[in-house]
């Protein structure tokens, strides 16, 4: 069902939070939009300073890579070294919250996640999925095999590898042109059947095959929000579209379906 009649924002908030609290088997989707509040600059955010004049789909892509290690290498260290020094926000925390009470009322919960920057983990979420890996972890890229950085900036661009003498390291992220995980895709493809409650979190719904989960889960029998300071490509096709910050709307969303005390 979906329904385009505009809503005033608190009365969507108590129909989205009614439904949320009689869900068995949430997914959510987070992009870039649910760590901007932790000081995560998002993917189409302008590139400030020295990376002005760079295209962030140029640098995070193979061609990108084999055409200037140097560079992507030593930018994607400036936004690792950014998302350690990052908190988790309150939405972060509000989906943690979320998935504890979801366990225990013996719901099931998972997020999907764009974000490469593990802040869901560091606010406690266990059942997270990274469709596009995560830039604390490098991996060589003669033998594969993957380490995680220490917390402190590289000093060779592209950094040597532990591995093999002639491998460097790389982001172990999914690249545009690079396949997602298989894991990942099989995931989504065993519990999007099952979802009776899809809630997607600041993301412009423009990348796939991520911005695809939710034709998997658009039923009919399954509630679909979005959370977005602006409208998106998915909001004329979600139940409830929620104009805000998520740092703002995530914790109210979830505060209504399960007050404190009960999660
Ligand atoms: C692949 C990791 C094929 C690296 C990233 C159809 C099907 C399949 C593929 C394609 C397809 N069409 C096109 C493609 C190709 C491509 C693609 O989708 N291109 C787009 C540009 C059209 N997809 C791929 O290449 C994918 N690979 O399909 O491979 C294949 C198959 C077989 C064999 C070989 C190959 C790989 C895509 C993954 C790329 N890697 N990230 C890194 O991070 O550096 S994508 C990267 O950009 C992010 O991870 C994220 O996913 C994306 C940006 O999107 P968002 O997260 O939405 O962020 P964005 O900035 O766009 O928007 C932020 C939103 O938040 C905004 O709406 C804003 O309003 C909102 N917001 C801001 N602040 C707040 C807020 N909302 C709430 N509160 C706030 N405070």
């Amino acid at each position: 069902m979906v329904n385009n009649r505009p809503r005033p924002p608190e009365l969507s908030l108590a129909k989205a939070s009614a439904k949320l609290a009689a869900s068995r088997c949430v997914a959510v989707l987070t992009g870039a939009g649910a760590s901007a509040e932790s000081g995560i600059r998002t993917f189409r955010d302008t590139m400030e300073g020295l990376w002005q004049e760079f295209d962030p789909a140029r640098l995070a892509s193979p061609e990108g890579f084999a055409r200037d290690p140097a560079t992507v290498t030593r930018w994607y260290d400036t936004r690792r070294l950014g998302c350690l020094a990052a908190e988790p926000n309150p939405s972060h925390l509000a989906l943690a919250q979320l998935e504890r009470a979801m366990v225990a009322k013996g719901g099931e919960f998972i997020i999907f996640t764009q974000n490469v920057d593990r802040l869901h983990q560091r606010a406690g979420s266990r059942h997270v999925v990274e469709l596009h890996g995560n830039i604390l972890e490098w991996r060589c890229t003669r033998t594969g095999r993957v380490v995680e950085l220490e917390p402190q900036a590289q000093t060779e661009f592209p950094p040597p590898s532990p591995f093999s003498k002639d491998g460097v390291l790389r982001p172990h992220v999914v690249w545009f042109g690079e396949e997602l995980p298989r894991a990942a895709l099989q995931k989504a493809l065993e519990v999007c059947p099952r979802v009776d409650y899809f809630l997607t979190i600041g993301t412009s719904s423009t990348v796939y095959p991520a911005a695809g989960l939710i034709e998997l889960v658009d039923r009919g029998d399954c509630t679909t929000v979005e959370v977005n300071r602006e409208s998106t490509g998915a909001s004329g096709r979600v139940d409830f579209a929620l104009v805000g910050s998520a740092g703002d709307i995530v914790p109210r969303l979830v505060a209504q379906a399960y007050p404190t005390s009960a999660a």
